[in-house]
C-alpha cells in the first residue's frame, strides 16, 4: 500500500473512532429545526450532511481543511520556479487533513502520472458523438466510457467486505483523477482544434501538463491553470456536484459512475455552466451595444434589462455565500498581476463595480456579490481558450479532485444509503390543523 493511503487508513480509522464516540455520547443534541419554507425552498439552511473536505462561511467564503483561498495560495507547494498552488497538494490536504510538503505532491504527482493513460475505446465512444454534442455531455460519457476500468465494481461483483470498500474506491479516485485531464483534453482538440491531439507529458505536474495538452503553453496560463484546479476543488457538501457524487456514491455505485451523475449536475447553468453563460452575456451585451469596453452607465442599463426579461445575471448570487466569493477575489488578483490592460477583464471588474448595488435593489436577490463564474472566463480568453462551452469541463475536472476526496472519505467512514424522507402538500396541509402526525 503506498504512503498517502497508509495514512489516510491511519486518519479514517481515527476519525470513525471519534464519530462513534459523538454518537454515543451526543446522537441525540438537535443541531436545527427544519421549518415548511425550507423544504420548498431547496433546504436552505437545513444540515443534512456530513463533508470532511471543505467548510463554507456564507460571509468568508470556502475554508478547506481550515485553510482560507489566501492561505492556500500562501502554504501550498507550487511547481518550480511557479507562483500559484500545485492542485495535488489540495487534494493531499483534503483527503488527509494536513498542508503536504513539496515531496508530498511530487508524489502525488507521479502516481497520478503513472495512473494516467485512457485506454482508446473511451476515446471511440467520444468520437462516436456527433463533434458538436456540448463538451460536457461528452466528458460525462467519456466518464461513463472509463467505468469499465472501475476496480470497485470488479471487486464488489466478486464480494468484499464492507470495511474493504474505501481500499477500491481509494483506487478508482486515484486512477479517475489521473486520467481525467487526458479525457478533457481529448475532447477540447477533437472538438475546436480538428482533432490535432497533444501527447501527454510525464514529466509535468497534473495541471501543467493538462495545460500543455491543451494546447497552451504560455506559463501564465500554466500558473492559471494550477490556480483554477485548485480553487474549483470544493465548496462544502451541499452543492450539487458534489451532493449529487455524494448521493450517488452511497448506493455503491463506483466513483466512475458517481462523479459522471456530479458532472451532469454541474452542468447545469445555475451552477457550473455559469462560467459559460457568463462570457456569453457579457459577449451579447457586448453586440448590442457594439462596443468591446461598455461604459459603466451601459453596463448598469444592460443588467436592468437582463432582470426585466426575467433572467438571472450570470456569475452574481448565491445560494449561500453572502459576500464576495474569494474565488472571485482569487482571480482578479491573479488577473491584475497578469492583464490588468484586458480589456474583456476590465469589462469583469466594471460589472462587479455596479452589478451588486442593482441586484441589491431588487431587494429579492440575497447575495448581489460575483460568485467564482464570474470572473474565470474573461482570464481564459486571456490566454487563448476562447471556447467557452469548454469552460464547464475546466471546472468538472478540479471539482473531481474534492468531490472524490470525499468519496473515499463516505466510505472509510461507512455512510450509509442516503434516503431522506419526502411528503406531500397534502400531508402538510393535515399537518398544520393537526390532521396529521409528525414523521420520525
Ligand atoms: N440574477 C437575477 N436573479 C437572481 C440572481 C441573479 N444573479 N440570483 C438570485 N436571483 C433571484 C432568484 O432567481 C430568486 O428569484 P425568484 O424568487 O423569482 O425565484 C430570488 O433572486 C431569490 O434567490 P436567492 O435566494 O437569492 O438565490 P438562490 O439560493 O435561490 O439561488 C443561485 C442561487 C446561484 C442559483 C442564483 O443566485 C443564480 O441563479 N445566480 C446566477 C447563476 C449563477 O451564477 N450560478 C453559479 C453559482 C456558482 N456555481 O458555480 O455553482
Ligand atoms: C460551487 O462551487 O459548488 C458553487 O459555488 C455552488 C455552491 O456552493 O452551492
Amino acid at each position: 500500500m503506498g504512503y498517502i493511503k497508509d495514512l489516510f487508513k491511519e486518519k479514517s480509522t481515527a476519525l470513525n473512532a471519534d464519530i462513534k464516540k459523538m454518537i454515543a455520547e451526543h446522537g441525540d443534541y438537535k443541531i436545527g429545526e427544519i421549518t415548511i419554507a425550507q423544504v420548498y425552498q431547496g433546504m436552505r439552511g437545513m444540515t443534512g450532511l456530513i463533508t470532511e473536505t471543505s467548510l463554507l462561511d456564507s460571509n468568508e467564503g470556502i475554508r478547506f481543511r481550515g485553510y482560507s483561498i489566501p492561505e492556500l495560495r500562501e502554504k501550498l507547494p507550487k511547481a518550480e520556479g511557479g507562483t500559484e498552488p500545485l492542485p495535488e497538494g489540495l487534494f493531499h490536504l483534503m483527503l488527509i487533513g494536513e498542508l503536504p510538503t513539496k515531496e508530498d505532491v511530487d508524489h502525488l504527482t507521479a502516481v497520478w502520472a503513472r495512473r494516467s493513460h485512457v485506454p482508446n475505446y473511451v476515446f471511440d465512444v467520444i468520437e462516436s458523438l456527433p463533434v458538436n454534442t456540448h463538451p460536457m455531455t461528452q466528458f460525462s460519457i467519456g466518464i461513463m466510457a472509463l467505468q469499465r476500468e472501475s476496480i470497485f465494481a470488479k471487486e464488489y461483483e466478486k464480494g468484499i467486505n464492507k470495511k474493504d470498500h474505501w481500499d477500491f474506491i481509494y483506487e478508482d479516485t486515484m486512477n479517475l483523477i489521473a486520467r481525467l485531464p487526458r479525457v478533457a483534453a481529448y475532447i477540447y482538440r477533437r472538438k475546436y482544434k480538428n482533432g490535432d491531439h497533444i501527447h501527454p507529458n510525464g514529466m509535468l505536474d497534473w495541471a501543467g501538463n493538462f495545460a500543455h495538452m491543451l494546447g497552451i503553453e504560455d506559463k501564465g496560463f500554466w500558473a492559471l491553470m494550477r490556480l483554477y484546479m485548485t480553487i474549483h476543488a470544493d465548496h462544502e457538501g451541499g452543492n450539487v456536484s458534489a451532493h449529487t457524487t455524494h448521493l450517488v456514491g452511497s448506493a455503491l455505485s463506483d466513483p466512475y459512475l458517481a462523479l459522471a451523475a456530479g458532472m451532469n449536475g454541474l452542468a447545469g447553468p445555475l451552477h457550473g455552466l455559469a462560467n459559460q453563460e457568463v462570457i456569453r452575456w457579457i459577449e451579447e451585451m457586448q453586440r448590442e451595444l457594439e462596443t468591446e469596453a461598455p461604459s459603466k452607465e451601459q453596463i448598469a442599463d444592460y443588467i436592468r434589462k437582463t432582470l426585466s426579461e426575467g433572467k438571472v445575471v450570470p456569475g452574481y448570487g448565491h445560494a449561500v455565500l453572502r459576500k464576495t466569493d474569494p474565488r472571485f477575489t482569487a482571480q482578479m488578483e491573479f488577473g491584475k498581476t497578469h492583464c490588468p490592460d484586458d480589456p474583456l477583464v476590465q469589462t469583469v471588474w466594471n460589472i462587479y463595480d455596479v452589478a451588486p448595488g442593482i441586484l441589491g435593489e431588487t431587494g429579492k436577490i440575497k447575495n448581489p456579490w460575483p460568485n467564482v463564474d464570474a470572473h474565470s472566463g474573461a482570464l481564459l480568453k486571456h490566454y487563448g481558450l476562447v471556447e467557452e462551452d469548454f469552460y464547464t469541463v475546466l471546472f468538472g475536472v478540479s471539482r473531481a479532485l474534492g468531490v472524490l476526496a470525499s468519496l473515499c472519505w463516505d466510505r472509510a467512514l461507512g455512510l450509509p444509503l442516503e434516503r431522506p424522507k419526502s411528503v406531500t402538500t397534502e400531508y402538510l396541509k393535515k399537518l398544520v390543523v393537526g390532521e396529521a402526525v409528525e414523521e420520525d
